[in-house]
């Protein structure tokens, strides 16, 4: 199942405390302050892993809390430290502290492979009399407590990390698009709203250079006011680099669909609007095959007049400009960075 929020509450281990302890030997009638110092709480960690890609490990389990420091004793024995809890967390994961009034504030953003960030330390172990004797107090009867820890609710979000975004209406063929060019397998089928939830696939250029594309449910006119399956997915390419709009040749009126996608990504982030974009027109082995070039160049024509942006065009099935748009993207992309 694809998880892409999540609210979880962590507790860092609490310290352990220090000791309060005196040798007590043979022939040794008075013997020192020897207690020892609490270990330190564990740590609760966040970690990315391109290995997950959901967040679902948060869906159900609700609190997640590293062990304590244990206490120190006697002969300045330290107490063992608390094992820090390490979260594995897709990339692309932000994380949030939900503060008790309710505001937010960003602790991370989790975007590389093994990255690392400390969400909550564990708590300072206390300190064991055996530290606070003096020359004029040689046997102190106090140690101090280790550090206790609160727990924190956090709020996790999992946005997507890929280069290249697919954008159009259902049924345009953007998740047949994905399977062709990389060794995803997406759900396909010849009905609206086939995809449910995001899915990633990498496509290779060449033997060294490879990109990430990222299919989405289909978008239709209102999504941003929830038509359909909503805007909710939008997150998924809020961050790629570039988009791709995919518009069916065969459809009524594909420059008005073009302007329709564009304006729902625009009112759900006008930042959306600001990235390089392409437009690609599918599936057009539909057309026979003697009508084809006309009809390319028809379409072609009414987006480069209208728009003043070139147009590719495609067929998954049939295989046709498929190297071409490879080639497109992975320019593009290099340039965007
Ligand atoms: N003839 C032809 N059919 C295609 C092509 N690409 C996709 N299709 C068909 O179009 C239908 C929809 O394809 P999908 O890839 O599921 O479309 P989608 O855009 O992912 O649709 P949603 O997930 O519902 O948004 C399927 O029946 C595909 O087989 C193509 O290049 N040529
Ligand atoms: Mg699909």
């Amino acid at each position: 199942m694809f998880i892409d929020y999540a609210r979880i509450k962590i507790k860092a281990g609490h310290g352990g405390d220090g000791a309060v302890s005196f040798r007590r030997e043979k022939f040794v009638p008075k013997g020192g302050p020897d207690g020892g110092d609490g270990g330190r709480g564990g740590s609760i960690i966040a970690m990315g892993d391109t290995n997950a890609n959901t967040l679902l490990n948060y869906r159900y389990k609700k609190l997640f809390k590293a062990e304590s420091g244990v206490a120190g004793s006697g002969n300045r024995k330290s107490g063992r430290s608390g094992t820090d809890l390490i979260l594995t967390l897709p990339l692309g994961t932000e994380i949030f502290e939900i503060k008790e009034d309710g505001s937010k504030v960003k602790l991370a953003d989790i975007t590389d492979h093994q990255e690392r960030i400390v969400l909550a330390k564990g708590g300072r172990g206390g300190k064991g009399n055996s530290n606070f004797a003096t020359p004029t107090n040689q046997a102190p009867r106090h140690a101090t407590m280790g550090k206790r820890c609160q727990e924190i609710e956090l709020e996790l979000v999992l946005k997507l990390m890929a280069d290249v975004g697919l954008v159009g209406f259902p049924n345009a063929g953007k998740s047949t698009l994905l399977s062709v060019l990389s060794a995803a397998t997406p759900k396909i089928a010849d009905y609206e709203f086939t995809t449910l939830e995001p899915m990633l696939g990498v496509v290779q250029v060449t033997e060294y250079q490879h990109f990430v594309m990222a299919d989405i449910p289909g978008i239709i006119e209102g999504a941003h006011i929830g038509k359909g399956l909503g805007h909710q997915f939008l997150r998924h390419i809020q961050r790629t680099s570039i988009l791709l709009y995919l518009i069916d040749i065969d459809s009524e009126d594909p420059l008005e669909a073009y302007r329709i996608l564009r304006n729902e990504l625009y009112l759900y982030d006008s930042f959306m609007d600001k990235k390089p974009f392409n437009i690609v027109l599918s599936k057009i082995d539909t057309i026979p095959e003697e009508q084809r070039e006309a009809k390319v160049a028809e379409v072609s024509r009414l987006f480069e007049e209208t728009t003043s942006q070139k147009v590719l065009a495609i067929s998954s099935v049939g295989n046709i400009g498929l190297d071409a748009l490879k080639f497109q993207l992975y320019k593009q992309i290099q340039d965007s960075l």
